[in-house]
């Protein structure tokens, strides 16, 4: 038989146990609320930072392109761009290695036409269309944004970025099957100066004119032609509706004589 004490030290311990458990419960309770609120929270949260950074892209490529305007009124032409790897950054080299030979982006001249630098001093310097090259900060630290010129009419440019899919070290754009679209990277796996979404290779040959490369007359488009132009760009680049890590490229154009300029 248990004594009177004992029933009432072990009601004590039962007690006791209980508001332990009950304790338990409640910090169960509280860590599953953390948990739903960060569920809730952290994907917001990403897609906040890739929001502000597809704006700052989108701005940055603006600011580019006013200074590229400014340039061509002075010296009637666009700056040049290059995959050659020993013009280009020497952080672009380090990030891509052997791929950026497929990456096209800013090449620097001097006023006697020498490599003057590798960041694309011409907008800069001697004369300052713009304070300094902002860089893609989809791509990486230190990595411009994407740059083609038309090579032989100079009246064409387009700037790319690989957008919130960051498929810049992915050949042919991680994930881009797109090999109905000509402009797209897919569709022409075998061609260096490319990589991410957008082939800015075949996109200046539109901006240009057929066989610029073999001396052949830049063509003209129709407006019907421009605006399926467009439409493949269009096709090509990152659209929110879709998810913030959509597939697909940012990109900013120019060409007034032959595509109508991007708004
Ligand atoms: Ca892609
Ligand atoms: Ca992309």
């Amino acid at each position: 038989m248990l004594s009177e004490a004992s029933l009432a030290m072990n009601r004590k311990l039962i007690e006791s146990v209980r508001n332990v458990g009950f304790t338990l419960i409640e910090l169960l309770i509280v860590v599953a609320i953390i948990a739903i609120l960060a569920a809730i929270a952290v994907p917001n949260f990403l897609e906040a930072q890739t929001r502000s950074k597809v704006s700052r892209v989108k701005a940055d490529m603006r600011s580019i392109a006013t200074a590229l305007e400014s340039y061509s009124v002075d010296n009637n032409e666009y700056p040049e761009g290059t995959d050659e790897l020993d013009e280009m950054p020497q952080s672009v080299v380090d990030l891509l290695g052997p791929l950026a030979e497929r990456f096209y982006t800013f090449r620097t001249r001097g006023p006697n036409n020498d490599i003057a630098g590798l960041t694309f001093a011409t907008l800069t310097t001697p004369i300052s269309y713009m304070a300094s090259i902002p860089n893609d900060v989809f791509a990486g630290p230190g990595i411009p944004f994407a740059y083609r010129s038309a090579t032989v009419t100079r009246d064409g440019w387009i700037l790319t970025s690989p957008g919130p899919d960051a498929d810049l070290l992915a050949p042919n754009g991680m994930g881009n099957t797109n090999t109905a679209n000509p402009l797209s990277t897919a569709a022409d796996p075998e061609t260096p100066g490319h990589v991410a979404d957008i082939n800015e290779r075949v996109v200046i040959h539109f901006i240009e004119g057929d066989d610029p490369d073999e001396g052949g007359t830049p063509t003209t488009y129709t407006p019907e032609q421009r605006g399926q132009f467009d439409r493949y760009l269009e096709d090509l680049s990152y659209d929110p509706t879709n998810g913030t890590t959509s597939d697909g490229d940012l990109y900013r154009k120019t060409g007034a004589a032959k595509i109508a300029p991007q708004n």
